[in-house]
């Protein structure tokens, strides 16, 4: 198994987590973003969007870090980290759409201003964070994981939300969000996100 991924990329930690806290080993392909690597034609072959990761699996290949995490969940079967009764698997499919939502346009669109370019974090991304923040709190008030139980919702949020501060987006207002990414960072075989200069000198 082949992960196309990058060490800065979070979206690309959401996979990788995964697969260590299952035990399940994977190559990783280090693309180098910042030079296009994922725009060539030999990229885009694997996937249209240009984007990492992307998971090659045998003759299976896969972009898109949510769609690899739900591969990886059935294909082993993992009906604990992805339930198959149609609450259940609602209840999952609900974070995996925020994360592609509001997190991705939130607390990742302002780790990633912040980390390659000169710009200002702009309103509208703060804002978007901040109100994410603040419903995941709530949540997190009522119970130890998103769903009620560990899931890949879980593993879809951890990371953006774990380096928000690198974005210029603080935590310390969020009790259970900190004490829930604790939580996750306890777990047997986690492996952690790379912390940039931009999170060490907001630290
Ligand atoms: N929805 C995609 C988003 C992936 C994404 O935004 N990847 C970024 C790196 S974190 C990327 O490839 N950026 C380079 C580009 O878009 O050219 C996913 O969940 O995998």
């Amino acid at each position: 198994m082949l992960l196309y991924s990058n060490a800065l990329s979070g979206h690309s930690h959401r996979v990788r987590l995964f697969l260590s806290l299952i035990n399940h080993p994977v190559e990783l392909v280090e693309v180098d973003i910042l030079r296009g690597e994922q725009k060539t034609n030999e990229f885009l072959k694997m996937n249209s969007l240009g984007q990492i990761p992307v998971l090659r699996d045998g003759d299976v290949v896969i972009g898109d870090s949510n769609a690899i995490l739900v591969y990886l969940a059935k294909k082993f079967g993992r009906v604990d980290w992805l339930p198959e009764d149609p609450l259940g698997a609602a209840q999952v499919h609900r974070w995996l759409s925020i994360a592609a939502g509001e997190l991705a346009y939130g607390m990742a669109a302002a780790r990633r201003t912040r980390l390659f370019s000169a710009k200002p974090v702009p309103e509208d991304v703060i804002s978007r964070s901040y109100a994410l923040l603040n419903v995941l709190d709530e949540e997190l008030e009522q119970r130890d994981w998103l769903t009620g139980r560990l899931t890949l919702a879980d593993i879809a949020l951890y990371t953006y939300v774990a380096r928000a501060p690198e974005g210029g987006i603080d935590l310390t207002s969020y009790p259970y969000v900190q004490t829930w990414l604790c939580r996750i960072e306890s777990l047997p075989h986690f492996v952690p996100f790379v912390k940039t200069p931009a999170g060490l000198a907001a630290a």
